[in-house]
């Protein structure tokens, strides 16, 4: 006969020996305040979730929209909530008081949603059918590509307020509209993963390249948009191609 073994012996443990000593030590007050703000936290980032859900639902309605009668503007989309310790630092660097109703009124990136299309004119034309909507209300823009930071990011941004109904009411959510074209995206995660790299230290000799790769995206999405232009043109006037075929658009 088999020897009965409790299940929990099994289990990974979720601490370690240390971790859970050191737990031993912290005073019962203090664990449920820890447990509290665990729970208020949970509470405070759901409604960002929602804002974040809403956004991606309105792109999806317009990419599969786009499907239906022409080539698909929009390359991919992705979204993020700011962790905790990344809510953190911004409290610090704005010099916001660390509560819930202070970073609600002054941290309005704790959701995000990111926006890939393949060429400049795409991402205006996607980001004025989002931010046009009318149950958006847009808080503010700025225009990282028509005025790059020093650095050579570039991005076209909104703050949205998108309203979110919940069980007791409905609360407007802020939630960050990242769109740009893919060789901007490619840059900006290179420069982001360098940037943490060094924390923030970037050497100079890295900064300079950093700045030629993102002149070099530049005139990348300039070539880009020029041929897309060229073959919308030939289609919208129904030329064939050098192979004898209608031109495609891309
Ligand atoms: P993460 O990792 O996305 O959370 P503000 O809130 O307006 O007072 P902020 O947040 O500096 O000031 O606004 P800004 O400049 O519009 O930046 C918002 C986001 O854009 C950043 O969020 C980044 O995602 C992106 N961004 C801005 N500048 C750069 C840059 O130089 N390089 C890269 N790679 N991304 C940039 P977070 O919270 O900084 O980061």
């Amino acid at each position: 006969m088999s020897e009965e073994t409790s299940p929990v012996e099994y289990r990974e443990p979720i601490l370690s020996e240390q971790a859970l000593a050191a737990l031993q030590q912290i005073d019962p007050s203090t664990l449920g305040e820890m447990r509290a703000f665990r729970e208020s936290f949970a509470r405070f980032i759901m409604p960002y979730k929602f804002g974040i859900d809403e956004i991606i639902t309105k792109v999806s309605i317009l990419r599969e929209e786009f499907a239906l009668h022409e080539n698909n503007p929009i390359e991919h989309i992705s979204s993020r909530l700011k962790s905790a310790e990344s809510i953190e630092q911004k409290i610090v660097r704005k010099g916001c008081e660390p509560s819930f109703d202070a970073i609600r009124e002054s941290i309005t990136d704790i959701a995000g949603v990111r926006i890939v299309c393949g060429f400049v004119s795409d991402v205006y034309r996607v980001f004025e059918m989002l931010t046009s909507q009318q149950d958006l209300r847009v808080l503010k823009i700025k225009d990282y590509i028509s005025d790059p930071k020093p650095n050579g990011y570039k991005s076209l941004h909104a703050i949205v307020e998108v309203p979110v109904f919940l069980s007791e009411g409905t609360v407007a959510v802020p939630v960050e509209i990242q769109v740009r074209t893919v060789a901007m995206d490619f840059w900006a995660s290179l420069e982001h993963k360098i940037y943490y790299k060094y924390d923030g230290d970037v050497p100079a000799n890295l900064l300079r390249d950093l700045k030629n790769a993102a002149d070099t995206a530049h005139d990348l999405d300039v070539t880009m948009e020029n041929l897309h232009q060229q073959v919308r043109a030939q289609s919208a006037s129904g030329s064939t191609d050098s192979t004898g075929g209608l031109a495609i658009a891309i």
